[in-house]
């Protein structure tokens, strides 16, 4: 007899939660979970206990692995630039900020230099007695982000977490937002990542590189043996990812077949943090579905606000889209965009003053944006 503890019986829970229950037991934990898991409980006690308000901010793109031993991935866009300004907003509002970032993505900070299209180093030259001094023209506003920076580390304001896959980012979400649990309203989940919609799962992930060649060149009588072996069905060692036998021979073609990601973000309200404030972002290419697909979101995760983007203008406007509220358009005036339009570290608030009602033509925009 297996002397293995039962796995708790599921038959009187809703959908949701078997699913969320199957993912978190058929996915590996991440390597870091503890750890981060352990740092997210001390920083939410210690801001909790000073009566401040904490925010998670998630930021930055997740990445699909396509083999175990990835050499490649399918990857979501973001830069992080979303997530690294407005966590410097919350931190100046009083916030404590748990930043779960994509790793090397930006942050807070250090965004202002660490991207840009110049080299950090330009923005240094040698001073006396071999001291490293800040060129006059950027030093003032250098002087300033040094400043906010090294109070928001010494006041241990901001908990920086990083992320890579999908998967990574689901365990540390799940952790983090069940420690904020306690916290209530006054925690807030602002969840600007970009999140993969669809992944390979681990039933169906190779452990190895895909190859784009059979076998290990020359063609010997062993690739000769492989490849009879692979046309009677046998899956060992080539990539096939799909779940039923190929009808026809792909050896040349690599065909991904991927499974949705489930949508947490119905746990997440629901159980993991339902008491907290939730605001998620939808992030589309196309002006016509967003707002419509924004609503979507809102009413079937009934949480407390949607802020809608297009890839094209997310840099100028936005729309908050909340319950029983008319859509809101904010934008960033006319005057300060081109200003922003080229350079990440920017000092313009993400979502400004609105200008009017009517959304953005992305061919109005400057080049290159
Ligand atoms: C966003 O829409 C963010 O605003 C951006 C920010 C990723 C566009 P950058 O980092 O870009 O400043 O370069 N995030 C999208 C969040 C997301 O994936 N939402 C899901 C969806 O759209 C729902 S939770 O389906």
């Amino acid at each position: 007899m297996s002397s293995a503890s039962p796995r708790p019986r599921l038959e009187h829970q809703n959908t949701a939660d078997i699913i969320e229950h199957n993912y978190f037991n058929e996915n590996q934990r991440p390597a870091a979970l503890e750890k981060h898991t352990a740092l997210a409980r001390d920083f939410i006690n210690l801001h909790a206990a000073a009566g401040r308000r904490v925010v998670l901010v998630t930021s930055g793109g997740t990445t699909v692995p396509l083999e175990r031993q990835t050499v490649r991935f399918i990857d979501n866009f973001s830069a992080g630039t979303r997530g690294a300004t407005s966590a410097e907003y919350f931190l100046e509002k009083g916030y404590a900020v748990i930043f779960l970032h994509r790793q090397f993505s930006l942050l807070p900070y250090s965004r202002h230099y660490s991207h840009a299209t110049d080299c950090f180093l330009d923005f240094l030259h040698e001073g006396p007695n071999g001291s490293v001094v800040a060129n006059e023209e950027y030093r003032e506003k250098m002087l300033k982000v040094l400043r906010q920076y090294t109070s928001a580390k010494r006041e241990r304001l901001l908990l920086t977490l990083p992320f890579t896959t999908i998967n990574d980012y689901l365990f540390v979400l799940r952790a983090v937002s069940q420690l904020m649990r306690p916290l209530g309203p006054s925690g807030l989940l602002y969840l600007a990542a970009a999140v993969s919609d669809f992944f390979v799962p681990p039933e169906r992930m190779v452990e190895h590189k895909i190859q784009s060649t059979n076998a290990v060149d020359t063609p010997t009588e062993r690739d000769a043996e492989a490849a009879a072996e692979n046309e009677k069905g046998s899956e060992e060692e080539a990539f096939d990812n799909f779940d039923s036998s190929p009808s026809v021979p792909r050896s040349k073609r690599l065909i991904i077949d991927l499974d949705p990601v489930p949508k947490f973000l119905k746990n997440l309200v629901d159980g993991w943090a339902p008491e907290g404030m939730i605001v998620s972002f939808k992030l589309e290419t196309d002006p016509a579905i967003l707002v419509h697909k924004a609503r979507y979101s809102l009413e079937r995760y009934q949480h407390h606000l949607v802020i809608g983007n297009l890839l094209s203008t997310r840099k100028w406007e936005v729309v908050f889209v909340a319950p029983g509220q008319k859509d809101r358009w904010i934008r960033v005036p006319q005057h300060r965009r081109k200003k922003t339009a080229s350079t990440v570290g920017t000092s313009v608030p993400v979502v400004g003053p609105s200008e009017d009602e009517k959304p953005l033509d992305p061919k109005d925009l400057p080049e290159g944006e």
